[in-house]
């Protein structure tokens, strides 16, 4: 397992305590922490070198400018992707998929073609298909899931057709922690013509990740979910089709000419980067990554790998001394097929009740539909608690998850606690 106790000491937060307690913080599916190096990266710039990026030739100027693209590289290597040219910084995750549906969406989808989704998709790449379908008159079909959150395969098949223009699959599911066999599905969407959108944000942050691995055609995820701040996200797609794609903002910085009437539009990556962009949380976005590099991303996975396998021991344990059918856990219970996120319920105590208890307990996990409304209603349920791991979480707070939940049942459950 990674060395926690050095780890933890670059996050400041981790030591403050909440409500007496210490903090012991498990919605890092939400947004994870962050360590001191983005913290100092975001007061570097501000304090040295604040400047506008690609427009002054002064020296401020250069140096913001030279800070901010070495981020761009630094997220080609991560993702193993070939160019520099291929990533678009947006706002998020959400803003990524977005700029897909909207730029690529609006130039390739007509009426009557399909776009293959999955139920487990958070809002974020299930609105946008939603408003483009409905723009467009293009239908969307779903996919199918097995009892425990994974995508039957046997559906893909069926459901990727002759008319799929798009298939748009989560990598790593927010509600059951599945991670999606998604060059499987790459091969079934390529079969037909169709290109494939990967939703990383849960993904990229906790799974060693290559584009070429994953075959997609388009990677969206989210800088404040991977010890980055919060304002930046990361659009990969392949350069071909990012070159074919119409401008999708209009704006300084992403034309190179302009008359009153007409413009032409800037080269790649800029071209999709209209308006001054995060500055200052893209330089610090790239410590993020240099962060994580320096743990190196097999290691995070051990890590969580080990942390979901004691998890997985504990509700079990749990389920048999004492809360019964109570505690439900979702999604696989093999942690080869998993990430560290786990959603349950217990009994019918609302989520919010179990998550304001072990708020009193200082521990931090969500409750709610998680942006996923409709699996929720598959479910049956009106939400999950859910406890998601990173990094600097260790056994003792996952024991310490386990202890708080007990203190829930006791003092709203029905069932009695050994
Ligand atoms: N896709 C997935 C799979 C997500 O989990 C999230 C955020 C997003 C997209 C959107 O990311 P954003 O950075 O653009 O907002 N998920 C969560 C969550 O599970 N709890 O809070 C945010």
């Amino acid at each position: 397992m990674l060395n926690t106790n050095e780890i933890r000491k670059d996050f400041p937060i981790l030591s403050r305590e909440v409500n007496g307690k210490k903090l012991i913080y498990l919605d890092n599916a939400a947004t994870s922490q962050k360590p001191i190096q983005v913290i100092d990266a975001i007061s570097d710039y501000y304090k040295r070198y604040n400047a506008n990026v690609h427009r002054g030739i002064h020296t401020l100027s250069e140096e913001a400018t030279t800070a901010y693209e070495e981020t761009r590289e630094l997220i080609t290597d991560f993702i193993k992707a070939d160019d520099s040219k291929e990533i678009i910084f947006t706002a998020n995750a959400t803003a990524a998929i977005n700029l897909v549906a909207f730029s690529w969406g609006k130039a390739n989808i007509k009426k009557g073609d399909e776009i293959v989704l999955s139920p487990m998709e958070h809002h974020s790449n299930l609105v946008p298909w939603q408003m483009l379908a409905k723009e467009t008159g293009a239908k969307l079909l779903f996919l199918e899931l097995t009892e425990d959150g994974q995508i039957d395969m046997e559906s893909a098949k069926e459901w990727i057709g002759p008319h799929t223009k798009l298939v748009a699959i989560t990598q790593m599911s927010n509600v059951f922690g599945t991670i999606n066999p998604i060059a499987e599905i790459a091969k079934l969407a390529h079969a037909r013509g169709a290109l494939l959108l990967v939703d990383g944000a849960q993904g990229v942050p906790h799974i060693p990740t290559s584009v070429h691995e994953l075959q997609c055609d388009f990677l969206a995820f989210s800088m404040h979910k991977m010890l980055g701040p919060t304002g930046v996200g990361v659009l990969w797609a392949k350069r071909e089709i990012l070159e074919a794609m119409p401008p999708f903002m209009g704006g300084g910085d992403m034309i190179s000419s302009v008359k009153l009437t007409s413009f032409t539009a800037n080269e790649l990556p800029w071209k999709f980067e209209a308006g001054t962009p995060n500055i200052a949380d893209v330089i610090a976005s790239g410590a993020a990554i240099t962060y994580l590099n320096k743990i190196g991303m097999q290691a995070v996975r051990e890590h969580e790998i080990e942390l979901s396998k004691y998890a997985l021991s504990l509700f079990a344990e749990t389920s048999k001394n004492g809360m019964g059918d109570d505690l439900v856990l979702y999604g696989p219970l093999d942690a080869s097929k998993r990430g560290g996120v786990f959603s349950f319920n217990l009994g019918d105590i609302h989520p919010h009740d179990i998550g304001q208890i072990l708020s009193d307990q200082g521990v931090a996990i969500r409750a709610g539909h998680h942006c996923c409304q409709p699996l929720m209603n598959e479910l049956g349920v009106p939400g999950t608690a859910r406890a998601s791991f990173y990094i600097y979480n260790t056994k003792e707070e996952v024991d310490m998850l386990f202890t708080a939940l007990k203190e829930a049942k006791k003092v709203l459950g029905h069932v009695s606690i050994r």
